[in-house]
């Protein structure tokens, strides 16, 4: 029961934070939380202090400054990988603040198919086979159709772009992700004029992913939704790679989706099932906890979490602690879409 409370939403809790009791709504909270004496707050995230990645707050660091590593790629070779990777850099997206180290961002994920710890999903990975990797397109869509994710990789040229990435649970990171607008992508999935929405379904596979298997109270297969218009935001990604190759298995290979301007868990990994649809979708996170994860979940330091305020992050790649950006600092580019 202490090991199910000392999970935080998005991994295990830390000391700066409240436990996560969604789950285990049946306990009294307040007791459950005096008992455990987690009514005080420490400022400091455990493991995380500048050890190595430290760089200047909006320094932005070169491409050069990630040799190609084969560290954390896994075996299998994305097709045409050696041609497609690296990809060309759009410059119109720098990150704005120093690249987190690959070695961080590869060894602190959350993927709680593999497991809730963050720094374990690494090395839960092995049985997980993304090749080959098929992905159903459904729906409101003019032909249904399964395609295989190097027809997705080619329907436009796969580009670099830096961007934010924040995590509800506050933290973040500066990474390189390789992929395509999604708006290309959608238009290409040829959707009815009555679709309003677009939902991804990732894997069920728990004889590959020992989370599935360990924790089956969660509504597997992870899934999750944006609005149509959102989808169609130049910033939205659909990805391939990352740190200048193809995802690594617990970056969510072969292909995920990315909006920075959204908390990280609207960024579904390894998708299987594309879906276009009338009404707003049901998402993984909403129904696991409605009241602390809305569809919408832009990034606002003005909304706290029902159990934590969202003002400030720490950047994982250099320790330091930052306000939060409305919209993770991506206003200009999606604030029209919520105008209204
Ligand atoms: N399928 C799937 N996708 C997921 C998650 C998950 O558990 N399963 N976690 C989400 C959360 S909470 C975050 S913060 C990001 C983490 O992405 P990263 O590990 O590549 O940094 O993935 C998101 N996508
Ligand atoms: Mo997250």
């Amino acid at each position: 029961m202490f090991e199910f409370l000392q999970r935080t939403p998005h991994g295990r809790r830390r000391p700066d934070m409240p436990p996560v009791l969604e789950e285990a709504a049946y306990f009294d909270r307040r007791s459950v939380v005096k008992a455990l004496g987690l009514g005080s707050i420490v400022a400091t995230l455990p493991g995380c202090r500048p050890t190595f990645g430290q760089a200047e707050p909006g320094h932005v660091e070169s491409l050069d400054s990630y040799p190609p590593s084969d560290e954390f790629v896994p075996a299998w070779k994305p097709a045409g990988g050696k041609e497609r990777y690296p990809a060309k850099r759009n410059s119109a997206y720098t990150g704005g603040r120093a690249l987190v180290p690959e070695k961080i961002a590869a060894t602190y994920n959350n993927f709680y198919e593999f497991t809730t710890t963050k720094s374990l999903v690494h090395k839960r990975v092995a049985a997980f086979e993304p090749r080959p990797w098929k992905v159903r397109i459904g729906g409101l869509v003019e032909e249904e159709k399964t395609v295989d994710i190097d027809d997705i990789a080619a329907i436009a040229p796969l580009e670099e772009r830096i961007y934010r990435f924040r995590c509800v649970e506050r933290w973040s990171m500066v990474i390189p992700w390789t992929g395509l607008p999604m708006a290309e992508f959608v238009k290409w999935c040829k959707p009815k004029p009555e679709a309003k929405f677009i939902r991804f379904v990732t894997f069920n596979r728990p004889d590959q992913a020992p989370g599935q298997k360990t924790e089956p109270w969660w509504p597997w297969p992870y899934y999750e939704g944006l609005r149509l218009d959102e989808a169609m935001n130049p910033l939205a990604l659909v990805t391939t790679g990352v740190f200048g190759h193809g995802l690594p298995a617990q970056h969510g290979a072969p292909i995920r989706v990315i909006v920075p301007w959204k908390y990280g868990y609207k960024s579904p990994k390894s998708f299987e099932v594309v879906e276009f649809v009338k009404e707003q979708p049901h998402t993984f996170w909403e129904d696991s906890a409605p009241r602390e994860y809305p569809f919408l979940s832009n990034v606002d330091p003005g909304t706290p979490h029902p159990r934590w305020s969202q003002a400030r992050e720490q950047d994982i790649g250099t320790g330091e602690e930052l306000k939060t950006l409305p919209y993770n600092g991506y206003e200009a580019e999606v604030g029209q879409l919520y105008a209204s």
